[in-house]
């Protein structure tokens, strides 16, 4: 039962905020974290609650700009122009005959982000290569290749073939891999990249790694050819299995620009969808940041954080395809809500507080909101609001009703965060495992998987929203790497702004170890976590209700943590990487 609020409340709703200023010095994440107290003075009695504050820095984008940003890529010769290169490109992947250049030449397609425009054909060629290379016995023919053997691996498992471990047998001896293959410095990427589809208990594919990862560590650049110097470096700092095509797609037609093999007609296939989706993009900016405008959140609760571009990031790398243009929106603009309501249970709110906020959300009613201090009040209307527009839109498009699938989704969020702050209010210190189990949900993954769900699926059925409520296998696992990615690239700061333990800090208390140990374990972790997700990405391919095409979203999900958290909180911290990431991806066309 909620708590009734009266006038002498400590939660009365007529209290004044009065900031103390905020510290002038720039934020970064080295500075040293003076912890700005709010101090709240209620104006009816003498009860003094302590606040603190984020000290995140001011969004740095405009929202007029936001709101006016434009492409000529929107402009329909350039689609002409796109359609045109797009049966060039059809025309040689179906004349292709060779194996080995079919196959390179989907991963460059793959690679320039344009593997979804030619899904038949890419689906056909690999049924074939798969068919016959298999053989009734069980037994699959493999390339005297390192280089043919491992891309035909990584692509057929990428797309559902198990190709068995064992074909990489030939390359070993008693001792493991071959020293010969130290020269084979592509083939050894290669296999790199290959050994991140690996399943628990492939130990050819767990020495793949250590050797290839070891090995590539220790060559220099200046050696090889200029293109595998551009492609090892990036390769070890995050796999291509980790990475988002639409986030890394400029990076390598920059690669590609320069690379001996260049295919004139794909480069210019390439900039010229990813300046067209750009487009796209955009366009989507110009909608939400209305929206964010209009709602006013971002005045409201100024000691929450305001990002809107980075949270519309989480929507390009779940659901980048130019027709989700609806989900992108929806992941976007409810990730940046979810800023604020994480920085209330996290930082701001009293315990009392998150309590009742949490309990007004499993009544689901205007009236719940009655209950709330007024700072809550606002933001709970424009979060309720937010989400039945939501459900409106599905009730109209689809003629089915899911308060109850998206509300529960909500709460498991809320509660995942509620358990937190009771955590933090009694200075409570979990284990790892007992922190595992709640930061799964309070990551979030479950819940934007089922956002990505309700956006993009042609039908929306209760059997469907049943099986996403159990958390399947493949939605707990991507939400587990998910989260020790973000502990990765936050927790140091969190620590400062005073948080519960996170993944690194719950493992350092459990075991005893220095957090350079715990840093390297959470490595150690995340690559085991991607070998579960290996493994149930696979059998939801085979016996689930879900499309295939959701289960990659769950993975994309988790690859924009990877990708935003390697050095640090690209999420929260805008100006650094990620502003770079934000103006090549977004706001700025590739020179043709
Ligand atoms: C995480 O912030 C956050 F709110 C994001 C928008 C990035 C994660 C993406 C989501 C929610 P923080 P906490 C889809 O690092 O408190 O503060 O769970 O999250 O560690
Ligand atoms: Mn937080
Ligand atoms: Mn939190
Ligand atoms: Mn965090
Ligand atoms: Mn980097």
């Amino acid at each position: 039962m909620a708590t009734r609020l009266v006038a002498s409340s400590p939660l009365c709703s007529f209290i004044k905020f009065q900031p103390v200023k905020a510290p002038s010095q720039k934020y970064s994440s080295n500075a040293s974290f003076p912890k700005p107290v709010f101090r709240c003075v209620a104006t009816s009695t003498t009860e003094v609650i302590e606040r603190r504050s984020g000290n995140y820095q001011p969004c740095i984008w405009d929202i007029e700009f936001l709101q006016t940003v434009d492409s000529d890529y929107s402009k329909e010769i350039y689609k002409k122009r796109s359609e045109n290169l797009k049966r060039q490109v059809k025309t040689m992947l179906v004349s292709e005959v060779e194996p080995l250049v079919q196959l390179e030449l989907i991963d460059v397609l793959q690679r320039l982000c344009l593997g979804y425009e030619f899904e038949t054909e890419i689906k056909s060629i690999l049924q074939s290569i798969y068919n016959n290379n298999s053989s009734s016995s069980g037994k699959y023919k493999s390339s005297q290749d390192l280089h043919a053997a491992a891309l035909e691996f990584r692509l057929l498992r990428q797309h559902h073939y198990i190709v068995p471990q064992e074909i990489f047998e030939s390359f070993r001896d008693e001792n493991g891999f071959k020293k010969s293959i130290y020269d084979d410095v592509k083939g050894m990427l290669s296999l790199y990249e290959a050994s991140f589809f690996a399943f628990e208990d492939e130990s050819i594919m767990e020495e793949a790694w250590e050797f290839t990862s070891e090995k590539l560590k220790s060559l220099k650049t200046e050696d090889m050819d200029p293109t595998l110097a551009m492609l090892v470096p990036h390769a070890l700092e995050i796999p291509l299995h980790w990475r988002l095509p639409r986030f890394d797609a400029r990076w390598f037609i920059e690669v590609y620009e320069k690379s001996r093999d260049m295919n004139p007609i794909l480069l210019e296939l390439g900039k010229l969808d990813f300046n067209i989706v750009q487009s796209m993009y955009q366009e989507d900016l110009r909608v939400m940041s209305s929206w964010w405008k209009e709602i006013a959140l971002r005045e409201k609760l100024d000691f929450a954080r305001d990002r809107l571009v980075p949270s519309y990031l989480w929507g390009v790398g779940v659901s980048s395809e130019p027709q989700y243009a609806y989900s992108r929106r929806i992941i976007g603009m409810d990730i940046a809500i979810i800023n604020m309501i994480d920085d209330i249970y996290d930082i701001y709110g009293t315990l009392e507080e998150v309590e009742l906020f949490t309990d007004a959300v499993k009544k689901w009613d205007i009236n719940a909101m009655k209950q709330l201090p007024d700072y809550m009040k606002i933001a709970y209307l424009a979060f309720y609001n937010t989400v039945n527009e939501m459900i409106y839109v599905i009730l109209k498009e689809h003629g089915v009703d899911v308060t109850d699938h998206l509300t529960k989704a909500w709460l498991g969020l809320l509660n995942g965060y509620l358990t937190e702050a009771r955590w933090y209010h009694t200075k409570h210190k979990p284990s790892l495992a007992e922190y595992m189990k709640n930061a799964c949900m309070s990551i979030a993954g479950p819940l934007i998987a089922t956002l990505a769900y309700l956006t993009t699926h042609k039908s929306i059925t209760e059997e469907e929203m049943k099986y996403l409520e159990t958390i399947p296998d493949v939605m707990h696992w991507t939400s587990y790497v998910f989260r020790i990615s973000d502990d990765y690239g936050t927790s140091s700061d969190e620590l400062k702004r005073g948080d519960v333990p996170k993944a690194i800090q719950c493992y350092m208390h459990d075991s005893g170890v220095s957090e350079e140990e715990a840093r390297l374990h959470m490595r150690k972790l995340v690559r085991n976590g991607w070998k579960k997700v290996n493994k149930y990405r696979f059998m939801e391919s085979q016996e689930s209700p879900l499309t295939p095409t959701l289960v990659e979203m769950m993975q994309n999900l988790t690859r924009v943590s990877q990708n935003l958290y390697e050095h640090g909180d690209g999420h929260g911290i805008e100006d650094g990487e990620t502003k770079d990431r934000v103006l090549r991806l977004l706001f700025q066309p590739i020179p043709m």
